[in-house]
């Protein structure tokens, strides 16, 4: 048995590979192959790296459903054939693209590790050569020849957070990421020391299953004190809305107004799932611990629990691309898929 993994690099632009326009000053997307060049280190690891790059590489700001899949469709065509994937991301949304990843691939048994970087990999500061060296050694993983981690990860100066538990919380710091939620799955130190009891447990007899339907009819509404009623009633009356994430307060609580309810209670009942997420970076929501969220538990709202805003937004478009009645979506949505909320 060949004890050496075989890692796909996948390269989809971000800060890592990028350089300075010199007529902007503006830092865009570089070629794959150059910058491969700046990290002769990973020749020295103990795995094979194949590595590929989109066409044209990205600022993660210009991330879309399409460029979504098509990654997807990058590990697909490659699963059988690698051990491990190493996705190289603009860290702007990182969190968005790794969450959505992770509802693609189900009955996951492989290592999807995203990784990027604040600074270029051309910077002498860069924090880039740690991200991915330890990134591609992480993704390289094994025990009794099978990959340790068989999930979708995102490593962070030196910590694997579970990727859809992640949120990019700093544009200065290199310790841009953080994962209230869940504690780390790996810790870089002089060792890597991997939580094995975080990780998610793998079914190497159920086939992997790839979805590739996602559905971004969606808004993300975010509560504020002085909310407008006829913004938002405007917004509830477009006729393309097939769901909704609402970013409520503290434990999922919003105002009481009689309009907004009711304006909710009318969208469910026209079959639109509005699913409530909390602002707060940690905790969960509770419906029905304080009175104003009695009426949105009663108005059939789905409570997201502890999911981040980010993992919210990826699956609910991927529910809504299941077609499912919205009673089946409100039980599934309450229920972990992929570990990105906690089960109660
Ligand atoms: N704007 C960059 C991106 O998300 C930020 C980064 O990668 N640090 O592509």
């Amino acid at each position: 048995m060949n004890n050496i993994s075989n890692i796909l690099l996948i390269y989809t632009g971000g800060t890592i590979g990028m350089i300075k326009n010199f007529e902007t000053g503006a830092l865009v997307a570089f070629d794959f192959d150059k910058l491969l060049l700046k990290i002769p280190e990973l020749k020295l690891l103990d795995c094979t790296i194949d590595t590929i790059s989109f066409k044209e590489p990205i600022d993660s700001s210009d991330m879309n459903v399409d460029r979504w899949i098509e990654l997807g469709h990058i590990i697909n065509d490659h699963y059988e054939n690698y051990d491990g994937f190493v996705v190289l991301h603009g860290s702007d949304t990182m969190s968005y693209t790794a969450s959505a990843v992770s509802f693609m691939f189900e009955n996951l048994t492989k290592p999807i590790i995203f990784t990027g970087s604040q600074l270029p990999i051309g910077d002498l500061r860069t924090d880039a050569k740690e991200n991915l060296i330890t990134a591609v050694q992480i993704a390289a993983l094994r025990q009794k020849g099978k990959p340790v981690i068989s999930e979708v990860g995102l490593y962070f100066e030196y910590k694997l957070l579970r990727a859809n538990r992640t949120t990019k919380i700093n544009a200065e710091h290199f310790e841009a990421f953080q994962s209230l939620n869940y504690p780390s799955l790996v810790e870089s130190g002089v060792h890597l020391k991997v939580n094995t009891t975080f990780l998610r447990p793998v079914n190497r007899r159920k086939k992997m299953v790839f979805h590739t339907h996602f559905d971004n009819n969606i808004v993300v509404i975010k509560m504020f004190p002085g909310i407008n009623e006829s913004i938002l009633k405007g917004i509830s009356a477009l006729p393309d809305i097939k769901g909704v994430v609402l970013e409520t307060y503290g434990s999922g609580n919003t105002t009481t107004k009689k309009w907004f309810t009711e304006m909710l209670t009318a969208l469910i009942k026209k079959g639109v799932p509005i699913v409530n997420v909390t602002q707060c970076a940690g905790g969960s929501v509770e419906m029905g611990k304080y009175d104003t969220s009695v009426a949105l538990k009663k108005a059939g709202v789905i409570s997201g629990k502890d999911i981040t805003t980010e993992a919210a937004i990826a699956k609910l478009m991927y529910l809504l691309g299941e077609n499912l009645p919205l009673k089946v979506l409100k039980t599934i949505y309450e229920t972990s898929l992929r570990g990105e909320m906690s089960e109660n």
